[in-house]
């Protein structure tokens, strides 16, 4: 069964052995499981929190959360009464169609319109759809934006926003490195002084590693990533999403989550490609699509 609709879950099972379970709550992926030429037995490639919280209450600490439509607290004045990283992420989405099913790929969308819940604390005309896309060893997501706005009622007609793929990667933190980002322009969010939080710096390392507490966001990026640690990896592609984040609490800032698993900032990274720095814009009736594209490495590629 390529596509199972289960409680509150839907389940992509490919051909050849791949499969994806992304949750109706929040359009979380919570387990993306692949091979590579080298290992065709599929793997786990996500982290998930074994403490992560699937009802419903809270956002999932792991997989694949969706930032929508603002990056981290809000400073847009339409996003006001939103929490941090946008509602995206905690509503229950829809289930709205197979869009591919054959031995290419397995390919599901789901959406979002604005709930009466929603509009209390957003009242912008929206629509979201998210379209993911499994291969045998590869998964693709895509956020389409859709200003649904038909009139001059607001005091501008664009959509204005952010989107950001929260991405936990099942990697050994001590050993994951990420290029390239040498000589990009990045904001280091764990620096005590906010004018230090604000300050540009630009990236020396060839690879960057997560070996201390780690919250960057890296500005006009490559839009194309290696994650690689001994023996693994994966590639990440993007379109539209012209920044990247990367992050890992490490031990002080990670055991003061209660939904973080004992340890567990020492089996992932988070590699959020998005649009966080700035605003994407949608014009009346139009769609901003972000995507992005992870691949499972098939060959050693170490930074020397
Ligand atoms: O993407 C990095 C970040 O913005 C960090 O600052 C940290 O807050 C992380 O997201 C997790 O945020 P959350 O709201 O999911 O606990």
């Amino acid at each position: 069964m390529p596509v199972q609709l289960l409680d509150g879950r839907v389940v992509l099972s490919h051909p050849k052995g791949a499969s994806l379970e992304v949750l109706l709550f929040g359009a979380t992926v919570t387990s993306w499981k692949a091979g590579s030429h080298r290992d065709p037995q599929p793997s786990e490639r996500l982290f998930l929190s074994s403490k992560a919280v699937l009802d419903g209450s809270k956002p999932v600490r792991g997989g694949i959360p969706i930032v929508f439509p603002c990056f981290g607290p809000p400073v847009h004045p339409e996003h006001s009464r939103l929490p941090q990283h946008g509602f995206a992420r905690s509503e229950l989405w829809k289930f709205d169609s197979v869009v591919m099913d054959n031995d290419a790929g397995v390919s599901v969308r789901l959406t979002l319109e604005p709930t009466p819940e929603i509009a209390a604390k957003y009242n912008r005309p929206f629509h979201l759809a998210y379209v993911l896309t499994l291969a045998e060893h590869q998964l693709s997501a895509a956020l389409h934006v859709t200003n649904t706005s038909t009139s001059a009622d607001f005091p501008t007609d664009n959509l204005e926003f952010q989107a950001l793929f929260h991405t936990y990667i099942l990697a050994p933190a001590g050993q994951v490195l990420i290029s390239p980002l040498q000589n990009v322009r990045y904001y280091d969010k764990t620096a005590a002084a906010e004018e230090d939080r604000n300050l540009a710096r630009v990236e020396s390392r060839l690879g960057v590693d997560v070996l201390k507490f780690t919250d960057s966001v890296y500005e006009d990026a490559p839009q194309k990533y290696d994650v690689t640690w001994p023996g693994g990896g994966l590639e990440i592609k993007t379109n539209a999403l012209k920044d990247v984040v990367i992050w890992n609490p490490q031990r002080d800032a990670g055991s003061r989550m209660a939904d973080m698993e004992h340890a567990g900032w020492e089996r992932f990274v988070c590699v959020e490609p998005g649009y966080v720095r700035g605003f994407a814009k949608a014009e009346p009736g139009k769609t901003w699509i972000g995507q992005q594209v992870l691949s499972v490495i098939q060959e050693e590629r170490r930074i020397t």
